[in-house]
């Protein structure tokens, strides 16, 4: 017998999700069946992250389906565009479409497609315009998960990557939400605090992302916290594991632990310090006989707007 084509189609954020990822997929994937498309399916790149768990409760909505390999699928991307933050054998894939705010990557496509991508707090803040544009209203829980992405990429509107569109955007939703946005926005960001607390592996691989040139390859891990004090209780375990991770097979590697509510990032670093040092100009603090070090970046949040242009220098 023959196997049926898989006539689905797929809309999937990056590996390691994120709120924005998730909510993006879900979010779109209702629009289009508001658009009358059909066998449209939000899908999920990797385990769930504790502030996307609390989103998903809260609005009650289903944790998507999970998606483990690209091969043969019709797929729309969403909150990225590049081929190390897919699913695996993306290139086999038929991508239908790409709805993204980072920086223009390497995906690449047989025919045109649309590809939407607008420096944005989020990516589902994108999508949330086209309800507008098609005046397809939102309701209580799409508002709901669409603020959510808002606030968790843009950590509360306060991450220099936020737009004044945006804002409007976030008031708004939290109007039909029928939530306080201040208030909403705190319980997000502490759901996904808990991290900290878990493996250092899981702490620099959990939300990480990697970034490549031919063979060389660095990669950014982000870990939010409320008050520094547990991630620098643990600042040794947590640089013992980078140098670790780096030497097996990054040129650098980094792990940002970001105070979320207060603003401000440690900079954890393993690689060549002599090329690290000059691109922050900051004092690194060692731990004796570990590699690496550690550099507090003040006001630094946003991994994508205030530490990605300068590491890609690295490459
Ligand atoms: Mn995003």
């Amino acid at each position: 017998m023959m196997k049926k084509k898989d006539k689905s189609i797929y809309i999937i954020g990056h590996i390691s999700p994120d709120t924005d990822s998730v909510c993006s997929a879900i979010v779109y994937a209702h629009f289009l069946r508001e658009r009358h498309k059909k066998h449209v399916i939000p899908a999920r790149a990797g385990e769930l992250n504790s502030e996307t768990k609390f989103v998903l409760k809260k609005w009650g909505e289903k944790v998507p389906i999970r998606l483990k390999d690209a091969t043969g699928k019709n797929l729309i991307i969403v909150d990225h565009n590049e081929i190390d933050q897919s699913i695996p054998h993306i290139r086999d894939a038929n991508i239908l479409e790409i709805i993204d705010h980072h920086r223009i990557g390497d995906v690449e496509t047989i025919h045109p497609i649309p590809f939407e991508n607008e420096p944005r707090g989020a990516t589902c803040a994108i999508i949330a315009d086209r309800y507008s544009w098609f005046r397809i209203p939102f309701s209580r829980k799409i508002a709901g998960l669409a603020l959510s992405a808002i606030l968790s990429d843009t950590l509360l509107l306060k991450s220099p990557t936020t737009t004044p569109k945006d804002r409007v955007l976030a008031r708004k939703l939290a109007k039909v939400a029928r939530v306080n946005l201040e208030k909403y926005g705190k319980e997000l960001l502490e759901a996904g605090c808990d991290l900290i607390n878990h493996s250092v592996n899981k702490v620099i691989l959990t939300d990480f992302k990697t970034y490549r040139k031919g063979s060389r390859k660095i990669g950014v891990g982000q870990v939010p916290v409320i008050g520094f004090k547990k991630a620098m209780d643990r600042k040794e375990e947590l640089l013992k594991e980078l140098v670790r991770l780096q030497k097996r097979s990054y040129l650098a590697l980094f792990l940002m632990v970001t105070d979320v509510l207060a603003g401000g990032t440690y900079l954890f670093f393993s690689g060549d310090e002599g090329e690290i040092k000059p691109l922050f100009k900051k004092k690194i603090e060692k731990i004796p006989g570990l590699d690496g070090g550690i550099i507090y970046l003040p006001r630094v949040v946003s991994r994508k707007k205030q530490i990605q242009p300068n590491l890609l220098k690295l490459l």
